[in-house]
């Protein structure tokens, strides 16, 4: 997996990926990731990136022709990127099924922007999507492409330790997850549930199925509309009064 990350602040993207487990994906050759300082694709003695805004107002605008130009050197150093994402609080909120397609298309350009905005020519000529984060203000785009790095990185193969978590994750089962215990059996009496003691593996499964249901209809019920559910599943919540349960789609299993 190859990123390209074009960004007046490159050090806050190193300082991002000096940890953890894409940095380890990194060390090991499984993902790329190109930082590139947008001043260097300036033309003029200043380095400038942004400039007052047409039609007037306050802020600052970000120069499309920065942008263009780090594109351009970009694709000529590594090949043309299968997708140039604009982050910004315009575009689409990110889930884990772009972080999937991403992950696909093997080589992703992500723009980084400070200031106001950018000038909408960087969004008609040099990217093909616009990715947002979230509903919250953030400084820039900075963070966000951390966030898209990370969940992107998750789906290559070999970057996560042990396959199967990535699959069975929270948001790819379209579920939340369920509560977990270590020692101590009891904290403060706070009793680890009994069945998690039982030595019952298939008790276990079930009661960890039904916690994850539960808390995401208390939490998330947004979620159930996307989630694949099986027998039990949609049992539980015909029990439970869940209007439209049986609507939900079956999982195939
Ligand atoms: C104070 C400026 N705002 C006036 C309405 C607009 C604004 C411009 C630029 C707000 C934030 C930003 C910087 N944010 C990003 O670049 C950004 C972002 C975000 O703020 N939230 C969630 N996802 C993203 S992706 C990029």
């Amino acid at each position: 997996m190859r990123f390209d990350i074009v960004t007046v602040f490159p050090r806050l993207i190193d300082a991002g990926l000096s940890e953890g487990v894409v940095h380890r994906g990194v060390e090991q050759g499984l993902v790329t990731v190109r930082v590139h300082d947008l001043r260097d694709y300036t033309a003029d003695r200043h380095r400038t990136v942004d400039d007052t805004p047409y039609g007037g107002g306050p802020g600052m605008v970000m120069k499309v022709e920065p942008f263009a130009r780090a594109v351009d050197a970009l694709t000529a150093e590594g090949g043309a990127p299968k997708a140039v994402v604009l982050l910004s609080p315009q575009g689409a909120t990110f889930t884990q099924a772009h972080a999937r397609r991403l992950a696909a298309l093997g080589h992703v350009a992500l723009l980084c922007g400070r200031y106001e905005g950018f000038d909408e020519r960087v969004r008609e000529v040099v990217a093909t999507e616009e990715l947002s984060i979230g509903d919250y203000v953030l400084s820039g785009g900075e963070l966000a492409a951390l966030v898209v790095v990370d969940a992107v990185s998750r789906w290559v193969p070999g970057v996560v330790g042990d396959g199967a978590s990535v699959e069975g994750d929270s948001f790819s089962r379209g579920l939340l997850d369920f509560p977990h215990y270590t020692r101590p059996m009891d904290y403060d009496g706070h009793q680890v549930p009994a069945v998690l003691l039982s030595g019952h593996h298939a008790d276990v499964a079930r009661w960890r199925k039904r916690e994850a249901l539960a808390r995401t209809v208390a939490r998330r019920p947004d979620l159930l509309r996307e989630a694949t559910l099986d027998e039990d599943e949609r049992a539980w919540l015909a029990e439970w009064g869940w209007p439209g349960g049986k609507q939900i789609r079956e999982a195939r299993s």
